[in-house]
């Protein structure tokens, strides 16, 4: 059982098991999770959500690290919720997120939810909406969420967040980055990170790059993405990323834009559901999924055309609703 006043009162543990429940894929754990989430939701949405992509090394760890403890001790509470459908190729980051966001890991403002296990069909930011929900809650007001630029999973997370964070490293060329160029028409701040030491001269020359680069792309008329670098290892120029920040949250809020933004997510996000719901209700289904692989394996034979058979498929399923 999930003890609601704990939750709302910021227990940490109460949060992590809700995320647990809201995470379980037992059908009785759904039912469960559906009544929390329906008590929780006056209390959600007033936090500003956060998302930080970047290529594995650019520093994302580094500065969630700094950056939340930053936003500590301006009397924020910080959620870190990591989306990390890459562990198996950026080699166990997560294990390595332990250490380096220890300080903030150990922070009683500051709570840090690693990636849902691998593997689970739908997507591993299927439940990150409800877990950002919970987080907001348990009264937090800034929700970070993490994810490494490959895949597709920065676009599901831009699509989820008030605000997109996209850290590049500083040497010039998105063929050199693996930066997507649809990300950067997503980015709400491109941050040139590691802007330190002998790299600096580097780093404000590709700062330059990405300011025009920039200025060439489509701009979104109620905010117009900024470029700045910082390094996040010697907390440099997280105070301009803050304000930043805090701008965005107002002058958005005046114009209406925030609330508007939220809402066509939510439209996304019901459109997402019903494919999902609809798919989890098949695959629950034994007989269905035998005849699935029975019309499939006359496809593969050539027997029956894919369209004949998608059809045929089709009134199956209506007929076992
Ligand atoms: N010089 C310098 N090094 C940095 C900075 N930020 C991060 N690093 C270093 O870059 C390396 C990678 O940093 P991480 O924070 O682990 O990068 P990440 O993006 O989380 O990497 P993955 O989790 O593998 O995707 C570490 O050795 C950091 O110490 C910075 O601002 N300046
Ligand atoms: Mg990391």
């Amino acid at each position: 059982m999930i003890e609601l006043q704990k939750l709302l009162k910021g227990d940490r543990r109460s949060l992590a098991k809700a995320i647990t429940l809201v995470e379980s894929s037992r059908s009785e754990d759904s039912v469960e999770a559906q009544k929390l989430l329906e008590k929780i939701l006056p209390n959600t949405g007033k936090s500003i959500r956060l998302g930080i992509t970047g290529v594995p090394g650019v520093g994302k760890s580094t500065f969630i690290e700094n950056f939340g403890l930053y936003l500590i001790n301006n009397g924020h509470k910080v959620a870190v919720l990591a989306i990390d459908p890459s562990s198996p190729i950026s080699g166990g980051s997560i294990l390595g997120d332990k250490t380096r966001m220890e300080n903030l890991s150990q922070n009683e403002k500051a709570f840090i939810r690693p990636s849902p296990s691998l593997g689970f069909l739908g997507g591993v930011a299927q439940k990150t909406r409800e877990t950002i929900l919970l987080c907001e809650a348990a009264g937090f007001d800034y929700v970070l969420i993490e994810t490494v630029g490959v895949g597709q999973s920065e676009f599901e997370v831009a699509d989820m967040v008030d605000f997109f964070l996209v850290l590049m490293l500083p040497n010039a060329g998105d063929e050199l980055q693996g930066i997507k160029k649809g990300i950067l028409e997503l980015a709400d701040a491109v941050i040139i990170n590691k802007a330190d030491g002998d790299i600096l001269p580097q780093a404000n020359l590709t700062l330059a790059q990405y300011s025009s680069a920039m200025e060439l792309m489509r701009h979104n008329p109620h905010w117009k993405a900024r470029v700045l670098s910082c390094s996040a290892l010697l907390k440099k120029n997280l105070d301009t990323i803050y304000s930043m920040i805090e701008e965005y949250k107002e002058t958005t809020a005046v114009s209406g834009y925030f609330e508007k933004k939220r809402l066509a997510q939510n439209q996304e996000w019901f459109k997402k559901l019903i494919n999902e719901l609809i798919e989890q209700k098949i695959l629950q289904n034994k007989d269905l999924i035998k005849s699935r692989h029975e019309i499939e394996s006359k496809v593969v034979k050539g027997e029956i055309l894919p369209l004949k058979a998608a059809q045929e498929y089709l009134n199956l399923i209506l007929k076992s609703f």
